[in-house]
């Protein structure tokens, strides 16, 4: 830890999280020297000798930020909703990466059904809670990828997923069914980096809040 203390390291993922942080980023003067997308490197320098950015995948920059992996994070709300939020400070709301999460089926409203209704997802924590929350009791099945595909094939009643346009959903004959959160990416900070880091860090936070 005594080499890290002057160190900043800042998680993130590829794609839209990405390019829609760049240029909060360049509000804190954070530019990388490589593009992720071109680069194979996990680890990506910047402007500062002392600022480093992770390239990893969306559902893991929780998890690198709650054990000080990174002092930093980009992350959705609905990775943080399923990851629980332990161990992090959650101190802004980019408002970039807008989308909802939602369930989805063949029909709206859903089926009747004798039983429990089967969900699949990959946000198993974040249906529980929900289905819980109306008393209502499902079966969930994990998926990692693809969820649209469960109700067409007959794999589950609904899925939850994140949506956007829609497209996805109609492209596959589903039908959005239950609004459970507006979502967008927050900024997360490990607990212990805020504390040992505490003037670098709120300064890249002000800037980055000014950006927003
Ligand atoms: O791709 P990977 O498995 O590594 O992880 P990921 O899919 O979680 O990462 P990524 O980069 O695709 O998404 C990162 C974050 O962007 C998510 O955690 C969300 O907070 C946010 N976000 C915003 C979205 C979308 N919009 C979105 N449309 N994440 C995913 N999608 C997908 C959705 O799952 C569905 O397959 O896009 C499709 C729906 O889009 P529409 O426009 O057709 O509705
Ligand atoms: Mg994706």
């Amino acid at each position: 830890m005594t080499d890290s203390v002057n160190k900043i390291t800042i998680a993130l993922s590829k794609g839209r999280i990405f390019k829609e942080t760049l240029p909060l980023l360049a509000a804190a003067d954070i530019v990388p020297a490589d593009d992720p997308e071109k680069s194979r490197k996990l680890i990506l320098d910047t402007n500062h000798d002392d600022i480093k950015l992770l390239i990893i995948r969306a559902t893991d920059v929780p998890t690198y930020v709650q054990f000080g992996a990174a002092d930093l994070g980009v992350a959705g709300k609905d990775v943080l909703m399923e990851h629980g939020g332990e161990g992090l400070y959650e101190p802004l709301d980019l408002k970039i990466a807008r989308c909802k999460l939602m369930t989805a089926g063949l029909v709206n409203p859903r089926p009747r059904i004798n039983g429990h209704l089967r969900v699949a997802t990959k946000f198993t924590r974040v249906a529980k809670r929900y289905f819980a929350s109306r008393g209502e009791q499902v079966e969930l099945i994990k998926l990692y990828g693809s969820m649209e595909l469960g109700p067409v094939v007959g794999l589950s009643d609904l899925i939850v997923d994140v949506v956007d346009t829609g497209n996805t959903l109609k492209a596959n004959g589903l039908i959005p069914v239950d609004h459970i959160a507006d979502i967008s990416s927050r900024l997360v900070v490990n607990k212990a980096s805020m504390k040992m880091k505490h003037r670098r860090i709120a300064t890249i936070i002000e800037q980055v809040r000014q950006a927003v």
